[in-house]
């Protein structure tokens, strides 16, 4: 077996994440969005140094980039290359650049079939879905993706047809039973465990269970002038009220958190009461029962609030995914690849395509520390050392993976 030259992975990884994160739709800022023209050259460059591996290019229904070795059930290594607003370089892009590096590492012949696969969709960041490319792979696609509409009305279904695709063909994405063996990812830990403990990597024992969903306050719009407070309908003063709702409801569960992240305000001008407010709640928690009681909960009192202000209220549900535990195997599997005694195991609270994997297959994920544990954030940092480590790590792992008896 060719040794493995951490220093050199890490360093050749640190290249090829800043090659990629020049494709933006911005200069100011990093911005690749699913089926953008970003996205395009991104799965283009990816398809690139897939070959330059040695591995055979494809690419799905929805524009998830597949580089296969070697025949028969295989194992599947991947994460995404879509990014969050003003992003960070290493969300997503450092587990494929870690497939392609490690998988290309056997010269062509590693010892288990491998596809590395590159997500389009992860974030949710054009359309209001999230995990859409994953999901097509495990066969769970929900057709109805295809009418949702990006913030310019364009929906995902015609989106996917100008990037040269077509929707009658996701079904074929979808592998099928005794095709795959199991499923890992890399990626940055997005929190701050592995630094403040000291520990380059570690390994997911589950990943968050999550809700989406988009409230709508209907007030009236005012002169800010003349109309008495008393009789104002004023959406935003409601939504400002359910936002400080959302946070007591996040702090209500010691592991629970809950996100205001988007907020419009229309008309949207200084010297008018705020008609209509549209914002998006994400909560989340590792206890799928306790976060369905906070959505409860939220309702509940949202709509009391918007009573007692007399406005209208609608809730708009538009994401769930159950909380999933990481295969035990390949936990154990990851660690004893990790090499060191004390491997640090820990959950997600973030999402990951790892969460829709398990639909098909066991599905494990390694973390590798960042600095200072900020992600979806331009400061985003981690060190080639520590991405050398995970990339060797992951070739252990891929030699001593076995297929589920
Ligand atoms: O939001 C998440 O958890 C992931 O970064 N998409
Ligand atoms: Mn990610
Ligand atoms: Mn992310």
């Amino acid at each position: 077996m060719a040794e493995i030259d951490a220093t050199a992975l890490g360093l050749r990884a640190e290249g090829m994440i800043k090659t990629l994160a020049a494709i933006s739709a911005e200069p100011d800022r990093l911005v690749r969005l699913f089926l953008t023209p970003e996205h395009r050259r991104a799965a283009d460059l990816v398809a690139q140094w897939m070959r330059a591996a040695g591995l055979t290019v494809s690419e799905d229904a929805l524009g998830t980039v597949r580089g296969r070795v070697g025949e028969g059930p295989r194992l599947l290594i991947g994460s995404h290359i879509d990014t969050v607003i003003d992003a960070g370089q290493y969300d997503g892009p450092f587990g494929v650049i870690a497939g392609i590096l490690a998988t290309g590492h056997f010269g062509g012949k590693p010892p288990v079939p491998i596809d590395v696969l590159a997500f389009g969709d992860e974030e949710g960041s054009r359309f209001p879905s999230t995990l859409s490319t994953s999901a097509a792979c495990v066969g769970a696609f929900e057709a109805d993706t295809l009418t949702f509409a990006d913030r310019d009305g364009v929906t995902f279904g015609d989106a996917l047809k100008a990037y040269g695709k077509n929707p009658a063909d996701i079904a074929k994405a979808a592998y099928q039973p005794g095709e795959t063996l199991g499923y890992v990812e890399v990626h940055i830990e997005q929190g701050p465990l592995l630094e403040v403990e000291d520990q380059a990597l570690g390994v997911v024992t589950g990943i968050v269970g999550q809700s989406r969903f988009r409230v709508t306050v209907t007030g009236e719009a005012g002169h800010a002038g003349t109309v008495p407070m008393r009789l104002r309908r004023d959406a935003l003063a409601g939504a400002a009220e359910m936002t400080l709702l959302t946070e007591r409801i996040g702090r209500g569960e010691p592991d629970m958190v809950a996100t205001v992240g988007r907020l419009d305000v229309s008309p949207g001008a200084t010297n008018i009461i705020p008609a209509k407010v549209v914002f998006t709640v994400d909560l989340r928690c590792m206890n799928d029962a306790a976060r369905k009681a906070a959505i409860e909960e939220f309702e509940r009192e949202a709509r009391q609030i918007a009573k007692v202000r007399k406005l209208d209220i609608g809730i708009e549900h538009f994401h769930a995914v159950n909380a999933v535990p990481c295969d035990a195997r390949l936990q154990d599997t990851l660690a004893s690849a990790i090499g060191s005694n004390n491997v640090r195991r820990l959950p997600s609270g973030a999402g990951h395509d790892a969460q829709m994997m398990a639909r098909l297959c066991p599905s494990a994920m390694m973390f590798v520390r960042c600095k200072g544990g900020i992600s979806h954030n331009p400061a985003e940092y981690t060190s080639p050392a520590d991405m050398g480590l995970a990339i060797a790590a992951l070739i252990r792992f891929i030699e001593r993976f076995r297929a589920p008896s």
